[in-house]
């Protein structure tokens, strides 16, 4: 649609949230037309992306928004068919597994039901699109082996990992039923400053970052013990770009290989301004789920050797990179401290390019 060395169109669903604008920055630099779909609300919900974004009315714009939702079919089947995506990102979702347990059918909905409107959508098309589920780790819940992979069965333990699950396998059943090109990208966490901040690192590196600046003296958390295997967002959106380009479709573990608790996170995080994360950090039950996943670990040797993709940002230095940007919002000068004084800013957000050009961040 007007652009002169544009390969391929796509269209993404949850483009305002953290993957989904990594992805489009990394889609626009390949050449991509792209179509990202925004919930209307009533104050502005596109923050992550407004760098990318130009007036509609100039020509050759890369990336255009649509308003849709996921548990509304009538738009969706109309964007899909208007647009005639060759790669759709399904990355919405009511994505927080503590509210999932407060809204379980909103929750399923738009994860489990959101997934099946989209391939339905997809199943009539009369070209060949190819279609990413954006599915997670949480689906091991209770593991059943360690490390997960592909072939590692699920146990859900939460009302959203249900509804990923049910994703999973209707992405499946329409690749094996229908002969769709559609693929499941079981994500490990992945964070960045871009992360939203309720999710435990932005929470964690947030909360230093107020208590430096003098607007917090305590921080609140739950469960400590939980382990987790956290990789850097900028470079899982790789991934899942590598997944769709494969010659066959199919399902891939993304992950570090690398397992480390909150209370690590914690500590680390507090650890790197000189603080003791014992005088700081409080308990407050409200933070902690009715079940619980204890541990996640990632084997990604399939996404290594079919796609050659690979983590690059080890665990310090992906906090170290949230934790120096939080400073620095709220006004936190970072020359005080060495592990962070030298990392480049991500604000105001920076394109994708530049980010993973430099590898890792901090010593
Ligand atoms: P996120 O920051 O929470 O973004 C979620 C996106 O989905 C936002 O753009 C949100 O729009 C949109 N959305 C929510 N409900 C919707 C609905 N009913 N219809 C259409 N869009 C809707 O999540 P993320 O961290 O980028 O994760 C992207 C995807 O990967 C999600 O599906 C998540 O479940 C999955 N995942 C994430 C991780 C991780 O560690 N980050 C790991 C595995 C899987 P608003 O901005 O308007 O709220
Ligand atoms: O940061 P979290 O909320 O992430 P969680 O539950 O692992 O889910 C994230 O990763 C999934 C991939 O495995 C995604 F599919 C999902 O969409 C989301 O992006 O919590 C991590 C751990 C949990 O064990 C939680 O109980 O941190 C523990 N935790 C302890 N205190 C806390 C807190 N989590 C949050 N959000 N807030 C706390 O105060």
């Amino acid at each position: 649609m007007g652009r002169g060395s544009v390969t391929k169109t796509a269209l993404i669903t949850g483009i305002t949230g953290q993957d989904g604008s990594y992805l489009a920055e990394l889609l626009i630099c390949k050449g991509y037309e792209v179509h990202g779909v925004i919930r209307r609300s009533s104050s502005f919900n596109t923050s992550r992306i407004d760098h990318i974004y130009h007036d509609p009315h100039e020509s050759g714009a890369a990336l255009t928004l649509h308003y849709g939702d996921l548990t509304d079919s009538s738009g969706i089947i109309s964007l899909v068919n208007r647009i005639r995506p060759d790669e759709v990102y399904n990355l919405g979702a009511q994505s927080h597994v503590a509210v999932s347990f407060d809204m379980p059918e909103y929750t399923a909905d738009s994860v489990a039901m959101g997934a099946l409107r989209l391939l339905e959508a997809l199943r009539h098309a009369d070209w060949e699109p190819r279609f990413y589920q954006a599915g997670s780790s949480e689906m091991y819940g209770m593991v059943r082996e360690v490390p997960q992979r592909e072939t590692t069965p699920f146990y859900p333990r939460s009302p959203y990992a249900v509804a990923k699950v049910f994703a999973h396998q209707m992405t499946v059943q329409y690749r094996e039923a229908h002969g769709l090109f559609a693929c499941n990208g079981i994500l490990f966490n992945h964070e960045s400053p871009r992360r939203g901040g309720t999710f435990v690192t932005r929470k964690v590196t947030r909360g230093v970052a107020q208590i430096l600046a003098g607007k917090a003296e305590k921080l609140y958390l739950g469960n400590l013990e939980a382990l987790r295997d956290w990789g850097y967002a900028a470079e899982y959106v790789d991934a899942m770009w590598r997944i769709l380009q494969h010659h066959t479709p199919g399902d891939y573990v993304v992950a570090t290989g690398e397992m480390h608790s909150v209370r690590e996170l914690v500590d680390v995080t507090f650890g790197l301004v000189g603080l003791d994360f014992q005088d700081y950090v409080e308990f407050d039950e409200r933070y902690v789920r009715p079940t619980e996943v204890d541990q996640l670990l990632g084997d990604a040797t399939k996404a290594r050797d079919l796609l050659g993709w690979e983590p690059r940002t080890g665990f310090r230095d992906l906090v170290a990179l949230m934790l120096a940007n939080d400073l620095r919002d709220f006004g936190v000068c970072t020359d005080p401290y060495d592990d962070l004084a030298g990392i480049v800013s991500d604000r105001p957000i920076r394109g994708i390019e530049s980010l993973l050009s430099q590898g890792t961040f901090a010593s």
